[in-house]
């Protein structure tokens, strides 16, 4: 399709398949995350498979002035941007909240809500000049049903579906469009960064469930990005079969 797309938290999971998603559908991506080497092996991998362009962004979008400094630079390098997806983020911890630090309370604040506010902050002027583009943020169901020793994972998940509402409206006299896909459980690395490294107590958490995966998410972000410029996909829930809530599974 030959697009401009933006991906955050591309090293890993379901940035890693949105990048790939967008690649083989022929669009040029500019991927970014924290680990250098992952992002340059990335690139050689999809620019020899795909024949597209990957340009890369080493960033931690927790740090605003790194954002500030990197993103309208790589963007202008890039030649422009169609679609941005706000994917980077992370939980920490699944301790009750009383007994969970404050620490991991903000590095998740940081990275989940003020990262996507910096993020798309450092985007939006490009898309408001040429009067459209797409921002897929990438919430949870966690935004959705709160779960034991979930309160702040939860609340930055919630606080990515308002922004997302919310700047829907403050663009509306554009034809920018904003998503929020809200997926369930899936499985990525997630648990194990969440478990800080504790890969068994990770694995537990897919034990027993035919897991979404996220190549199955990047598919519906692709979906919600080929749409017709008349219409725009507001929000999306995904979840396993064996998931009925946050967090509320049936295992076998
Ligand atoms: P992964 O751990 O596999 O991927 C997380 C990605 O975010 C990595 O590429 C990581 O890159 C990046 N990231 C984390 N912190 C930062 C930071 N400070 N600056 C820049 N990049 C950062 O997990 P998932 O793929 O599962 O998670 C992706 C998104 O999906 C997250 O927002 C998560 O909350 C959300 N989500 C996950 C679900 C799941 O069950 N897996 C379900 C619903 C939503 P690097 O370490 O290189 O910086
Ligand atoms: C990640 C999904 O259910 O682990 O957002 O919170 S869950």
């Amino acid at each position: 399709m030959n697009r401009k797309i933006f991906v955050t938290g591309a090293t890993s999971g379901i940035g890693l398949e949105c990048a790939r998603a967008f690649a083989q559908d022929g669009d040029n991506v500019l991927i970014a995350g924290r680990r250098a080497d992952r992002l340059a092996a990335i690139k050689e991998d999809f620019e020899q498979q795909y024949g597209i362009r990957v340009d890369t962004l080493v960033l931690d979008v927790s740090k605003r002035e790194d954002v500030d400094a990197k993103v309208k630079p790589a963007i202008e390098a890039f030649g422009g941007i169609d679609v941005l997806v706000n994917n980077a983020g992370l939980a920490q911890g699944l301790d009750p909240f009383q007994d969970s630090t404050v620490e991991d309370a903000v590095t998740m604040i940081n990275t989940n809500v003020l990262g996507l506010l910096y993020v798309t902050k450092a985007v939006l002027p490009f898309m408001i000049d040429k009067n459209e583009g797409h921002i897929v943020n990438m919430g949870s169901t966690a935004g959705i049903y709160a779960y034991p020793g979930g309160a702040v994972y939860c609340a930055t998940k919630a606080a990515v579906k308002m922004l997302a509402d919310g700047i829907r409206m403050d663009t509306i006299a554009t034809d920018i469009k904003v998503t929020t896909i809200q997926p369930g459980i899936v499985e990525t690395p997630f648990s194990e960064v969440r478990f800080h490294g504790d890969a068994e107590r990770a694995a537990s958490v897919y034990a027993g469930i035919d897991a979404v995966q996220p190549q199955d998410v990047a598919d519906v972000v692709l979906y919600v990005t080929n749409q017709p410029k008349r219409m725009q996909i507001t929000d999306v829930t995904i979840m396993a079969n064996q998931q009925a809530a946050g967090f509320m599974v049936h295992k076998k």
